[in-house]
């Protein structure tokens, strides 16, 4: 067999899972940006250690001539939802996409497996550029709620610990476990609406407020210093009262009074 060169075979992987988390972490600055829940809440990514490519190829058999075809996870992206029903929705952001191409699906939320692990996985391809070339490569996608993946991150460190011997009662436990996960995201889907309705009016106040403040800090350059404290004073007593249309009112206002001074421009 010839040497195996881990350094330049995994970077490319590398490559692919640092694009990912960018690609994806940006679709949810696009929702924020515009005021929508976003359906995904966190992003994380990896690549797979040489110990654990070795440790799977040696347990599937598999040899290491075509390690890189037979095992689909050496790029891992994670991505974290807050519902069950936001999942499914990623799965079609996912599939909508060009830059990545479906070759496998599964279902382990409808499909729940024996040890409880409840997850939807994609595995897709998708190519990178090197100054090698282009090369496409295997990313698996595991798509779960917050809570599906507390009980998966504390069930993969005891399944590390006790290996194949896990003793039965904290099988069990494990398993009662996974029971309460999925009663969990069954309750939180039924509050789903106004869960969502708290945290967009959150943001959205959060963006008038960013964009308030903007347009002060450009309007402190060109107009009056008087002018512009007291838009100021204007902005904190509105804040204060806490209404959410008089402050939207106001920052509509104070954009026409910047596009007077061509502020909004101004960085
Ligand atoms: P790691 O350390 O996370 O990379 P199979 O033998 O067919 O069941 P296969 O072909 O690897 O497994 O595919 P599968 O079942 O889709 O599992 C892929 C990954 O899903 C695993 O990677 C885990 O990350 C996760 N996973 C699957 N089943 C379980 C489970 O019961 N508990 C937990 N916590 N995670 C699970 P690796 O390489 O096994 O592990």
């Amino acid at each position: 067999m010839e040497i195996q060169l881990w350094r330049e075979i995994l970077d490319p992987y590398t490559l692919a899972v640092d694009e990912l988390v960018v690609k994806f972490n940006h679709i949810i600055s696009e929702y924020r940006q515009v005021g929508v829940y976003s359906p995904i809440e966190q992003v994380t990514g990896r690549v797979k250690t040489i110990s654990s490519i070795l440790e799977k190829a040696q347990k599937k058999n598999i040899d290491l001539k075509n390690f890189e075809e037979k095992i689909d996870d050496i790029a891992g992206i994670r991505i974290i939802c807050q519902f069950v029903e936001d999942i499914y929705k990623v799965v079609d952001i996912i599939k909508r996409r060009s830059d990545m191409r479906i070759k496998t699906e599964k279902d382990y939320i409808n499909n729940m497996k024996r040890s409880g692990y409840r997850s939807y996985h994609v595995t897709v391809y998708y190519r990178v550029e090197t100054l090698k070339g282009t090369k496409e490569i295997q990313v698996e996608i595991q798509i779960r709620t917050l809570a599906m993946n507390f009980w998966a991150t504390i069930e993969h460190s005891l399944q590390y610990k006790y290996k194949q011997n896990m003793p039965e009662h904290i099988r069990e436990r494990l398993s009662a476990a996974a029971d309460a996960i999925l009663m969990l995201d069954q309750e939180m889907s039924l509050v789903r609406d106004e869960i969502m309705d708290a945290q967009n009016s959150f943001k959205v106040k959060a963006n008038i407020v960013a964009d308030i403040l903007t347009n002060i800090q450009n309007l402190y350059k060109v107009a009056n210093k008087a002018e512009v404290i007291k838009i100021q004073d204007d902005f904190f007593r509105i804040y204060q009262m806490g209404n959410q249309e008089e402050l939207e009112q106001f920052s509509k206002q104070l954009d026409i009074i910047s596009e007077r001074y061509h502020a909004q421009s101004l960085r």
